[in-house]
């Protein structure tokens, strides 16, 4: 008896963290998500859609990222900035998709044999944790709405990334698309700032 409550609570404390991780509202998006995305701007479409949700919600910062089956284009788990809500420097969008993807194909390696290709779609390029966790991922591509200079043209830190990042990431045998619907993924940056949207760099000025 005593160890059947101790699984009842361990499983309600599992619930309660993963709702914590991601807003409910995506995780129902995720679940409900069955269709196939078979082109770059249709992936990217979702994802901006999640990025501008995430805003509307007050759920996070104006960041989303997703990944994709590349075998079928469906989408296999999401994320969205929760660095506020979480206070976690770490909760970055493509962190959150990433780890998303992993624990729903039980693989720390999205590249492992046996599963399908995973691709990456951020609504903005990767600042330099996320490009740092990319070649890590195992996935195969990383598709990018938004530019870095977008984002720090309303104020966010990206950090000090490689300059040829995209070459350092090819030399590893990921594809990397940028620029893929890049003007609505940079319109949600710009709806961020002009709601004075809180921009949450780790270091004052
Ligand atoms: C960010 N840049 C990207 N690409 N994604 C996030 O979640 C971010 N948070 N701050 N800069
Ligand atoms: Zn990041």
């Amino acid at each position: 008896m005593a160890a059947l409550c101790r699984l009842f609570i361990g499983m309600l404390r599992r619930m309660f963290e993963q709702e914590k991780m991601l807003p409910q509202w995506l995780v129902e998006r995720v679940a409900a998500e069955t269709g196939s995305f078979p082109t770059v701007e249709a992936r990217m479409r979702l994802v901006i859609e999640f990025s501008q949700l995430n805003i509307e919600k007050g759920t996070g910062g104006p960041f989303a990222a997703a990944i994709f089956d590349a075998d079928n284009w469906r989408l296999i788990a999401a994320g969205v900035n929760r660095v506020v809500p979480l206070n976690s420097s770490i909760a970055h969008a493509e962190m959150l998709a990433i780890a998303g993807a992993q624990q729903a194909l039980g693989s720390f390696d999205l590249g492992a044999k046996g599963l399908p290709r995973c691709e990456l779609v951020t609504s903005c390029e990767p600042c330099a944790m996320c490009f740092g966790a990319v070649p890590w991922s195992g996935v195969y591509q990383l598709t990018c709405g938004a530019t870095a200079l977008d984002a720090q043209h309303i104020g966010f830190d990206e950090g000090p990334k490689h300059p040829d990042w995209i070459g350092e990431l090819e030399k590893r045998g990921i594809r990397v698309l940028t620029g893929v619907c890049r003007n609505e993924a940079a319109k949600v940056l710009a709806d961020y700032h002009a709601m004075n949207g809180l921009i949450y760099n780790g270091r004052r000025e």
